[in-house]
């Protein structure tokens, strides 16, 4: 049934999230129901400082979610800096079906959730308060290229936003991005994860592409739309993302040595490609044929 299926997700999480897709891809499921299932995955059975509930709050010691979901035909929904409901991603998809808009954001979508009977419940682990404590001493917001991973390779513990993008047997396609954003932002900072054409895209025509890194860079240049919008043009998908990279270098030069931005796409013959700023980006790919491979991302430094 899953013929032609596959299923790619950002960093090495990813393979994970990927297996809990590839139970709805290889049961003949939907990519949409599939990329859910991936994002819900890393929402809950995963507890790690970049996603759901085990996030870092924010500078005020809030945890604020952000996650959007899309399918090839072009529906989409997202929720923004969204606290206490569990799977942000879940909440996205409703967004999408039952309201005439895209995105809700803070108390709305919240408010949103739980009359779509989400429970309300307090997500900040100790450990994340903990590490909020220590952030207070200085107060100083440098996020770190891959999330404290550099120079700690291996380490399962430290991960970042997750991307999912999946072709289902009936060559649909779909995506969703969640996150609790970068640690310590400011309250009511959205990231591009939530933002449909920054952290998402997905056209069943042409392909999909998701990024995880430094928001804002992905957001001043439409990053995913790009990425997709090149492949449009005959790019092979590493090789958009890597356009996509480099027109993030063009414009920041100097902040780009210092801040990490990854892109991960596949077209819609099931081509996947990736490309980074820096060294460490890992993606996972799955299909018939594989079922845990992890990837190196090609990078510019
Ligand atoms: C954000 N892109 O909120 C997310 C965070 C992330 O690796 O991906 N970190 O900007």
């Amino acid at each position: 049934a899953a013929n032609g299926a596959r299923v790619v997700s950002t960093w090495d999480f990813g393979v994970g999230a990927n297996q809990a897709a590839w139970k709805v891809l290889a049961a003949g499921g939907s990519a949409l129901d599939a990329v859910e299932a991936g994002a819900r995955w890393a929402e809950s059975d995963l507890c790690n400082p970049t996603v759901g509930r085990c996030g870092n709050p924010d500078r005020d010691g809030v945890l604020t979610l952000d996650a959007s979901i899309m399918a090839g035909d072009g529906r989409c929904g997202s929720v923004a800096a969204l606290s206490d409901i569990l799977h942000p991603v879940s909440v996205a998809r409703r967004v999408m079906e039952q309201t005439p808009h895209v995105m809700l954001v803070g108390e709305g979508a919240q408010q949103f959730a739980m009359q779509q009977g989400f429970e309300r419940r307090r997500l900040l682990t100790e450990d994340a308060e903990r590490a909020w404590r220590e952030w207070l001493k200085t107060e100083h917001y440098a996020p770190q290229i891959n999330a404290e991973r550099r120079g700690r390779p291996g380490d399962k513990d430290n991960h970042d936003t997750l991307g999912i993008l999946a072709i289902d047997a009936n060559g649909h396609m779909a995506g969703a991005c969640t996150t609790s954003g970068m640690a310590f932002k400011m309250h009511g900072r959205v990231g591009d994860s939530p933002i449909i054409g920054a952290g998402l895209y997905v056209d069943n025509e042409v392909g999909a592409a998701t990024a995880s890194g430094m928001g804002e860079e992905m957001i001043r240049n439409a990053a995913s739309f790009l990425v997709v919008e090149l492949m449009r043009q005959g790019r092979p998908p590493a090789d958009a993302c890597r356009e996509a990279i480099e027109r993030v270098v063009h414009k920041r030069p100097e902040a780009s040595r210092t801040l990490q931005v990854c892109f991960l796409a596949m077209d819609r013959k099931g081509e996947v490609g990736a490309y980074a700023l820096h060294r460490g980006f890992v993606y996972a790919v799955c299909d018939s044929r594989r079922q845990d491979t992890l990837l190196d991302s090609r990078s510019v430094y």
